[in-house]
């Protein structure tokens, strides 16, 4: 007697035929963001450094010594974030200045 050879789960009508998808799933990261602290002649240096503080978490130290690079340099970079937080972080700060009509500028731009 002849065998059959039978194949498992398959009734070979090619409905599990499929085509496979050239792409690669990719998770890309969101842009991060600079933010910019701006040097000016009018600011006082106590006001940068309470800046520093309150809206970017630095302690008495660290805020000092970035007020002094500003101061120095020109501008610096107070911190990366997400566009969301960073565009926050210097609405925080322009408001914060304008209150105490202080022309300290803060901007930010894509990393
Ligand atoms: N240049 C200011 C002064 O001499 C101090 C200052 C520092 C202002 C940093 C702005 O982002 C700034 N009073």
């Amino acid at each position: 007697m002849a065998t059959t050879p039978w194949r498992l789960a398959d009734s070979d009508d090619d409905s599990d035929v499929g085509v496979k998808t050239a792409t690669r799933p990719r998770t890309k990261r969101p842009p991060m963001y600079k933010v910019l602290l701006l040097n000016d002649d009018y600011t006082p240096m106590e006001f940068v450094v309470l800046v520093l503080e309150r809206f970017f978490g630095m302690n008495h130290a660290q805020a000092f010594e970035l007020m002094l690079t500003v101061h120095q340099k020109g501008l610096a970079v107070v911190g990366v974030f997400s566009h969301e937080i960073a565009e926050t972080k210097v609405a925080l700060v322009m408001d914060f200045a304008q209150r105490h009509q202080h022309p300290l500028q803060c901007t930010m731009e894509k990393e």
